[in-house]
Formats: C-alpha cells, structure tokens, sequence
C-alpha cells in the first residue's frame, strides 16, 4: 500500500492519456479515501473497502474530464444522441474504467502498490451491475461505450433498479433464485443528482391492499424521478458520457398528519409504494407478460428522460422545429416506445404547436430498434392501463391512430382487412396498443439487428408497415466493445496481437486482418495455442476459487452460455451429448477427444420447461460423471448465475461456440461475436449474426449445419418429429434414454414434459429436424480438432476476421445513417 510517507511522485512520467492532474492526484487520494470515507486503519480495511477506496479514486481522477466533457458538448451545441433503454448489463466497471482511462501503470504504482493485498479479490468484491436480462441490455452497454470511445455526444438513460436480475444457484440440479440487493453498499460510480430531480404526473394513485399495491383511479399525484449518473469513459478517456439511471421515489418523506396521529407507518407509505417502481428489474426475456408495474416502469423511464432531454435542449435552443437537428433519440425495442404520444404530448401541451408540426418533429426525432421476432415478445398494452395512469398519452394515441388510418384508407379504398392488420390499436377482446406498431408509425428508422432479422422483420413480421414506409426500414447489425470482450477479457490473446500487429486494432477492428497471414505462420500458431492455454487454466484457478467445480484443461472447452429458452436450443446440445454417450456406451474404445460442455444461462423464473432443461443438463452431467464409460471424456458442467463476469472469464478460454438456434429465431445474438474475436470456432445454424460471421470468415471456416430460416418456415404445415424418432435410430436411443429415467432414477418421469414438447406437442423449435446434422458437424469439429495446426489456422483466420462485429463499427453506422450524430472531440 502507497503510505503518505511516500515521496509525492512526477504524474508526467506516467502515460496517463490526457489528464488534467491536480497537484495531488497521487496515491494520497487511495490512503483518503480508504480511510476517511468509511472510518477505518488501513491496515484493517476489508476487500470491499480497498474495491470502493480504489473506485473512489479513480472517480476522482476521471471528474475534471467528466465536467471538460459535458462542458464542450454545450457550448459546442452539438447534436445528441439519447439511448432510451429499460436495461443496461454494465457488468463490473473497476478494471474496465482502468484500461479505458490508461492509467493502469499509475493505479498499479501509485494507488495499488501494497503487495500483501490480493487485488485479484478486490476486484472480485465489486459485484456485477445486473440491469438487464440478456442481449438487449448487454448491446445497451456496449453501445454506450462505444459511443464515448468515437466521442459522439450521447447520453444513455435507463432504470436504477434496486434489485438487478436475480442470482441463481442450483439446488440438486433445479434453479433457485435469489434476490440481487447489487446496491446495499453504495456504489462508488454513482452520483445522485437530487437537485435535477423530475415530476413524472400520474393520473392515479397507489394503495397497499393485502400487502399489493393496487393502482386506483382518480387522485391524480406524481411521482419523482431522482437521477443518478454514472461516467461512461471512452477508449483514450477523452470523452466520458453519462449514463443517467432513473430512481423513484414521493414528494412527500412522510405524511406529518398521519404520523403525529401516530400511523407511522402509513405516514411512511406513499414513499415505500412509490420506490417500488424501481425496485426490481423484471427477469422476464422475451415474453411480455403485461404488468401494470411493468407499465410503469415504461412510463416512468419515458417521462423522465424526456422531460431531461428537452430541459437540455432548451438550455440552448428556443425553437422546437431544432429539435431534430439536435437530438437524436433511439428507442432499445418497444419498451421505451410511449415516447412517441410523450413527446407528442410534450409539443402539444407545453410547445403549444400545431399536430401536423408536432408529429414532423416528433418522428424525425425518434428511432426504433427492433430486437425479437416472438410474438409473445411483442409488447401491446391495455388502453386501460393507460386511461389509468396516463389518460393524455392514450388520448393522443387514438389521435395518431386516426389519422394514420385515414390515410391508409385513401391509400387502399375498401381494404378493411389491412386497416384492421395496421391499427395501432387492437380491438378484438380487450382493448390494446400495439406497442411496435406505435413506434414504426411514430419514428422515422426502424431497424432489425442483424441482415436475416432485419429482412424477416420486413419481409414476414411487418411487411404492410414496410409497404407504407419502404424508407424506415433499415439494418443495423450488432456489435460489441472489443475493450471489455478482447482487451481486458484476455490478456494473453490481446498482447499476442499487440504484438503482432500493434495496438490499432482496439480502436480499429478492421486492422486484425493484418493478423490473416500469420494464420500460416508455425511460430504464430503455437503462440495462439499458449495463449489459449493460458485462458483454460487461468479460468479453471477461477472457476475453483468461486463455485469449487473443477474442470480439465486437457478437454475441449465447449460453450453454449445465454439465456435458456426453448428457441436457442440448449436441448439440441444436450441430446447430442447423449448421442455421444450412447456411443460410448455401446463401444468404450471409441475414439472421442474428451470434452467439456459448458452450459451457463439463467431460466425466466415462471418460464417452466426451461427451468427443467437446467434440471436435464445437471442430471445428464452428474450421470456421465458417475459412469466410468463416460467419466472424465464427456463431461457437463452447469456453470451457476451467467453474468457479464463470467462470460469474460469462459469466453477467452472457450474453443467450441454454440450458436444453435432455430433458424429465424435469434435476432442476433452477440455472444456469437465475443466467441469468435477469442479465437474459439462457432458451431452454429445459419442464423442471426452468425451468418455474416461466416461470411467474414469464410463458411469453410466455420461449422454451420441444419435447416435454414426459409426452410423452418416452409415445413411449419408438415413438419412431424415423430418421423425422426421412428427413423433415426441415434435419436430415439437418446429420447428413449431420457424417458427410461436413465438421468432420473431418483425422480422417475421428471422429464415428461421436455419428452412431450419435443414428441407429443410437435417439437415447435424442430430439434429432432438438425439433430442428425447436428451431430455430423459435432464429428468436424472431433476431427479437426485432432488436427491442432489446421484448428489454430482457422481460429486465428476467425480472429483476424472478427472486426465487423466491434460496436463501433455498429454505433458508426447508426451515427451517419440514423442520427446524423457526428464526434464532438474534447480537447486538452
Ligand atoms: C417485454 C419482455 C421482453 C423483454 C426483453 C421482450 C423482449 C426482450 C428482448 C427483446 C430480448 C432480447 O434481449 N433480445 C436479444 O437482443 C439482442 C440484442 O439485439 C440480440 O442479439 C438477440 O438475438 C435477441 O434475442
């Protein structure tokens, strides 16, 4: 530890990118905070104080480049990007805020220098910021970073919600969840801002009847939306953009009547009932299960953000027709898309304008992203939800209803049916707006996530919209921050290519093609291979040290890591494995090279038959484990809570990417590109993102089998499981294995309902169709595996290909084609 004795060190000898140092910003400010911020000696500090004491100073390193950031955007009067989002899987922020800022030489010598201190495990006591479920809220995260690294103006806005997505652990093979209390010690990023603390109007008000709070009309009230920023540091730590995370709360701390009337607990309601609007993160993904708090929320992070965007605005601008010139603002999926009649309303009500000016500025304002093709995840809301808490919006949605429809009546005379098909409204049972309708009608660019998502979404989901609109429909494919998922993810690989290539590559992905000649270079390949090495076994030391599972480097790292849903296909993996075992079985001289199949991923808590895939992959994993045909050459590991940090710990050390949906069904997936920027070879379906993978790399270097969106759709009519049950012998061993309780001896029938989804109900998601091809494509993978400089070449050839799949070249894209945003560099 850096003692105050210690001589006061030259700054300027550090690369410390371009700082604005104090006099004393050394090691003093550690030793301060450490000890003055929670009272304590250092010597007797805990983990978790070090982790805050060493954020906390990093904070206050970043600060004077913070303010110089938000200085420069307004005076430059630059237009701005604003990304609406319920969610942001940020992850840890310590060592990612480290390698951003370029001070790693300095934290390590002048704010970390004890060298009793585990600092390994002070990094680990910082828990991970769970604000999302999956893909979208991940995309959110690395987006934003993006954004700063390219030095756009932008600001992210989300939920601080209380509780993040549960922590999962795995009791005899089940899931249980638990509760994420991420903020019960305060967090050293965040910085409330109570004095820009907004009103969200609500039309009802909240009783707690039998310990549920209930909306009840009438009584209009408001609640507050208190912000707490956070600095998003841009590669260079040039820029540092804010994301502003909402959290709610009531005007009034406590009803004085009521509790000098001594009901002081009822005087302490009306904050406990408004707090919880933000109380928890929903831990549904994909299905829209239509809860009033849910609305809420939505309402909340809408009214909020923009009655911040617009203060902003004002602050430099006094005509309304600016706005779009200077605000840009993306919705992340329907779920922020009550912008629409928001902004609307915001126009009419406070602007004063007419419609027809309101709804100009309006749509070309807003965007809208477009991340699933599930019906069931398509959001519609009931008209009463919103009569009940915000009446105006509904008003003026039925408004923009009525006109769009007049004009979609003088476009086709007579077309009732398409009216019916185009409304923003649902009419038939209960009263709904179509929440994706509302945001194509109302933004001027609606985009799909990857090419095939982006057409299906044009083409099948919405093709009447895309007749109208031809213009808005566009795509966007994803990408990821190659700092968080390459650079610090693995160090090992990063410096390897450093090496090789320089250090361009972190800010320009599209240099790692210098990497394609060393793909035949002897030398270079071995280097890859240790570098790889290294990762299996750092992650295996990891591993032991959390969870106490053990695993052996010597196998194949195969990982299939995200949420579990049906349409992904965790099934598809697991009947292979059993595929292999009954091999085994009938002959244990079989030749297979031993493998580790990973599996990490969490099942929405009410989602049933993914919870009892979780349960089949632990039993499947326990029973090869128990037989010696099997034991220590197959091996699944179920690796409990899947979030941001375990994800940067197995993908560097992965070999084997599972990207098995069905075909149509990933929008796009993007931990298929983490995979591939870390060398491992993607086995996967022609689907989502992964094609255009394949295309980067080559189809001969990747592992791509089974049916095609296309033919998915068209055998839909005739499709029949059965039919490869009663003929593909290899597939009715391992569903007839499943059904002999071979995996359950102690359970017996547990697994029913899997066995009935994929035989009795029609197998919707068509395992039993690629299971075959499936697991041909598992035997190349065998095979070339066996082959280590022919499996390096093509690892290295997939790296050095990877590019395209960096979030900047994403955000890029959106920038010039979308917002018209350019970068608004901040100087020294
Ligand atoms: C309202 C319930 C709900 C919640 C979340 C519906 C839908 C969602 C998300 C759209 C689910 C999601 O995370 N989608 C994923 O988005 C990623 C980023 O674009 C894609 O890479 C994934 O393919 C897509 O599944």
């Amino acid at each position: 530890m850096a003692t105050s004795t210690t001589a006061s060190r030259d700054l300027r000898q550090y690369e410390c990118g371009p700082f604005l140092f104090s006099d004393r910003a050394d090691h003093d400010w550690y030793d301060r905070h450490l000890m003055f911020d929670h009272v304590v000696s250092p010597e007797r500090a805990s983990q978790r104080e070090r982790f805050e004491a060493v954020a906390r100073s990093l904070r206050d390193l970043l600060t004077q480049r913070w303010l110089l950031t938000q200085q420069t955007q307004e005076q430059a009067n630059a237009k701005r990007v604003y990304y609406l989002s319920m969610e942001f899987l940020i992850g840890r922020s310590l060592v990612n805020n480290i390698v951003n800022l370029g001070v790693e030489q300095f934290v390590r010598d002048d704010l970390t220098t004890d060298p009793q201190q585990d600092w390994a495990a002070v990094i680990e006591t910082e828990p991970d910021a769970g604000l999302g479920n999956g893909g979208l809220g991940r995309l959110a995260a690395c987006f934003v970073e993006s954004l700063a690294t390219l030095q756009i103006p932008a600001m992210g806005y989300g939920l601080r919600y209380e509780y993040g997505i549960f922590r999962q652990e795995i009791e005899n093979g089940y899931q249980v969840e638990h509760p994420d209390h991420w903020l019960m010690q305060p967090d050293p990023w965040e910085v409330p801002r109570p004095q820009e603390t907004v009103q969200v109007p609500v039309a009802c008000s909240f009783r707690l009847e039998n310990g549920v709070i209930r909306a009840v009309p009438g009584q209009a009230s408001h609640l507050l939306g208190v912000p707490y920023d956070r600095p998003i540091v841009g590669y260079g730590g040039r820029t540092i953009n804010t994301l502003r995370l909402w959290g709610a709360s009531s005007p009034d701390v406590f009803d004085f009547g009521e509790f000098s009337s001594g009901d002081f607990v009822g005087a302490m309601l009306d904050r406990l009932v408004a707090e919880t609007v933000t109380r928890v993160l929903y831990p549904d993904d994909s299905t829209s299960a239509g809860q009033a708090l849910r609305f809420v929320q939505e309402y909340f992070l809408v009214s909020c953000s923009l009655a911040d965007i617009v203060a902003r605005f004002q602050r430099s601008n006094d005509d309304w027709n600016a706005l779009p010139d200077k605000v840009a603002i993306q919705l992340n999926d329907t779920h922020p898309a009550m912008a629409v009649g928001e902004l609307m309303r915001i126009l009419l009500d406070q602007g004063g304008l007419g419609w027809d000016e309101a709804w100009d500025i309006t749509v070309r304002t807003l965007a809208y992203t477009n991340h699933t093709l599930l019906p069931e995840a398509l959001e519609k809301w009931p008209a009463r939800m919103f009569e009940l808490v915000c009446p105006r919006l509904l008003e003026i949605i039925y408004e923009i209803n009525r006109r769009f429809l007049d004009g979609v009546r003088e476009l086709y005379p007579g077309d009732n049916g398409r009216v019916e098909t185009l409304s923003l409204i649902e009419e038939s049972g209960e009263r709904n707006v179509r929440m994706a309708h509302l945001a194509v009608v109302g933004t001027h660019s609606t985009n799909g996530v990857a090419a095939i998502h982006s057409r299906l979404l044009r083409d099948a989901v919405l093709p009447e919209f895309a007749e109208l609109f031809p213009d808005r429909f566009n795509n966007k494919t994803n990408g990821v921050t190659p700092r968080r998922w390459l650079l610090v993810a693995n160090r090992d690989l990063s410096s390897l290519i450093t090496e090789a290539i320089g250090d361009g590559w972190i800010t320009d992905m599209s240099r790692l093609r210098e990497l394609l000649p060393l793909a035949d270079d002897a030398g270079f390949r071995q280097r890859f291979r240790e570098a790889k090495r290294s990762a299996k076994l750092r992650f295996a030391d990891w591993l032991k040290a959390t969870t106490g599972q053990t695993v052996d480097p010597d196998t194949i790292f195969d990982s299939q890591i995200k949420r579990i849903h049906e349409y992904k296909r965790q099934l598809l993996n697991v009947l292979h494995v059993i595929v292999l075992y009954n091999r085994l079985r009938d002959d244990p001289t079989l030749q297979i090279p031993p493998r580790t199949f990973f599996f990490a991923g969490k099942a929405a808590p009410a989602y049933q038959l993914a919870k009892l895939i979780i349960k089949l992959i632990s039993n499947v994993g326990r029973t090869l484990d128990a037989d010696p045909v099997s034991s220590g050459r197959l091996n699944v590991t179920f690796l409990p809570n899947y979030n941001v940090s375990l994800a940067m710990q197995l993908i560097p050390a992965s070999e084997v990417s599972e990207q098995i949906s069905t075909a149509g069904y990933e929008a796009s997936g993007t931990g298929n590109m983490k995979f591939m920027m870390n060398g491992a070879l993607t086995i996967g379906t022609r689907d989502g993102a992964t094609i255009e993978m394949a295309e980067e790399a080559g189809e001969e270097n990747f592992f791509l089998f089974g049916l095609t969106a296309d033919e998915v759709a068209d055998s839909r009519g005739w499709y029949s499981p059965g039919w490869h049950y009663d003929h593909e012998p290899e597939t009715k061993r391992a569903l007839d294995l499943i059904r002999d309780n071979h995996f359950s001896p102690d359970e017996p029938g547990i697994f029913g309902p899997i066995l009935d989804t994929l035989l009795a109900r029609g197998d919707y998601y068509m395992h039993l169709a690629d299971l075959t091809a499936y697991s041909q494509a598992q035997q190349q993978v065998s095979a070339l595996y066996a082959d280590p400089e022919a499996w390096t070449r093509k690892a290295i050839i997939n790296v050095a290909c990877s590019g395209k799949f960096s979030s900047d070249r994403s955000i890029a894209e959106y920038a010039s084609d979308i917002w018209g945003a350019e970068p608004c560099p901040v100087g020294d």
